[in-house]
């Protein structure tokens, strides 16, 4: 226990060792290759003893960077403190030879057991941002502050999973008996359209059971490389299914609210698969009456879509409520180099695009690295708008005193920019 508290106390020189460590970002090819041949365990255990306790102490730098108001919340305070035991117990193994079979087993061990601590982190968090908001309100700053970091913390969180779940799915004794050709989490021939119409059924049900009613699925593919084949991709369903689960729930929940008691039933909700060279694209689309694009950015945002009285009685899964699984859906397709975007027209429904790596050679994770430039993030003030407001308000005209500021901050050299000198 004291080693617990003195170690919270940000002055940990473990921490601080493999936080100097830029995490090692990994391909989908390079999981693939090496889970195929003969994976070797000893390999695997020597990448991720180093590997895991980096990208621990990375995120846990950035967490200490976050505002006081929030940092002392006690949800993030727990979180903070799993983080701590599962580094530390990590570092046992910093000297145990990959010869000793029992550091094998043991560690295996170890890995289930994080990542069983680490379950709740994402509701966790959640409620900590709850508490910061019922206690000091919605700040706009804090909110971009909120959001620059929970996006690389969970972005961080997924790839921490990734990792464990890639070496206990290869060398635990559970064999994955339901997917054999699976490499650990990874499909090598993942049929897309098959993970659409399965996050579709499940969401049926789940609109079903709430609206009575769900709109049918059309699916359609276009194989540029291959016309009739259908479209395969080297990928991880699981998050693939996360995606798509949480996108139909989106377009059937407004589908349902905005023509429920209209004659002509539910238009129905389409899904259209294309491979190009580059791109695997997935849109879903809605005619749901689609949202203002003021309020897009809002369907994103963590602290704005948290609810403020927790509504999560135990059993109850609302459909599309929950504010964090548009902003973590996104963050999946984006650990693969990947993206997710909502284009909708107010009035008549929403497109959501899913655009995935088509080479797994290319599909890197994206991951985020504790440096100067994320610290930079958390402790520079925003910059005052420089874009017009509607207000007839006098406003503060004072020019800004170059003289004052540091050369690196000017955005060109006083005089004339470069682009009207050659006028
Ligand atoms: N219209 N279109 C969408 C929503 C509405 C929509 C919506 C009212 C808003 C919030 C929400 C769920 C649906 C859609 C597809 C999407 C996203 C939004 O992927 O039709 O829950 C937070």
């Amino acid at each position: 226990m004291r080693i617990l508290t003195s170690l919270l106390k940000n002055t940990n020189p473990k921490i601080e060792y493999y936080s100097r460590f830029s995490p090692s970002p990994l391909s989908i090819k390079q999981f693939l290759d090496f889970g195929r041949d003969n994976a070797c365990e000893k390999t695997s255990y020597m990448f991720l003893r180093k590997e895991l306790p980096v990208r621990l102490a990375n995120t846990m730098r950035e967490v200490n960077l976050l505002p006081d108001n929030l940092l002392s919340q006690p949800s993030v305070r727990l979180v903070q403190k799993w983080y701590m035991q599962s580094f530390v117990e990590l570092l046992d193994y910093e000297n145990r030879k990959p010869e000793d079979s029992r550091a094998l087993n043991d560690f295996l061990e170890l890995l289930i057991e994080i990542r069983n601590r680490h379950n709740d982190v994402v509701p966790t968090m959640a409620q900590g941002v709850i508490e910061y908001k019922e206690k000091f309100g919605f700040d706009p700053f804090i909110s971009s502050n909120i959001q620059y970091f929970l996006d690389r913390f969970y972005t961080n969180r997924i790839s921490f999973r990734m990792l464990i779940n890639q070496h206990t799915l290869l060398f635990g004794n559970d064999t994955n008996p339901a997917h054999p050709k699976h490499i650990g989490s990874i499909d090598p021939t993942c049929s897309v359209a098959e993970v659409v119409s399965d996050a579709y059924d499940t969401a049926k049900m789940l609109c079903e059971k709430y609206y009575l009613d769900a709109p049918a699925l059309k699916i359609e593919e276009f194989n540029m490389k291959a016309p009739k084949k259908p479209i395969q991709a080297v990928y991880v369903p699981s998050h693939l299914f996360h995606m798509l689960f949480e996108l139909f729930k989106n377009s059937m929940r407004a589908t349902v609210e905005l023509h429920e008691n209209s004659k002509e039933g539910l238009p129905p909700v389409k899904a259209k698969v294309t491979l190009g060279k580059e791109d695997l694209s997935i849109k879903i689309s809605d005619s749901g009456g689609g949202v203002p694009l003021r309020k897009i950015d809002r369907l994103f945002n963590y602290m704005y879509s948290t609810a403020p009285t927790p509504s999560l009685e135990p059993g109850a899964v609302p459909l599309a409520g929950f504010g964090y699984g548009l902003p973590i859906s996104r963050l999946y397709a984006r650990y693969f180099q990947g993206d997710l975007k909502l284009y909708s027209m107010e009035g008549v429904g929403t497109d959501a695009v899913i655009y995935l790596k088509a080479l797994s050679s290319e599909s890197f994770e994206r991951l985020p690295v504790f440096n100067k430039s994320a610290w930079r993030h958390y402790k520079t003030s925003p910059e005052a708008d420089d874009w017009s407001n509607p207000s007839r308000e006098p406003r503060d005209a004072t020019p800004p005193d170059t003289n004052t500021k540091k050369s690196s901050e000017l955005p060109h050299p006083v005089g004339s920019p470069p682009f009207l000198a050659s006028l």
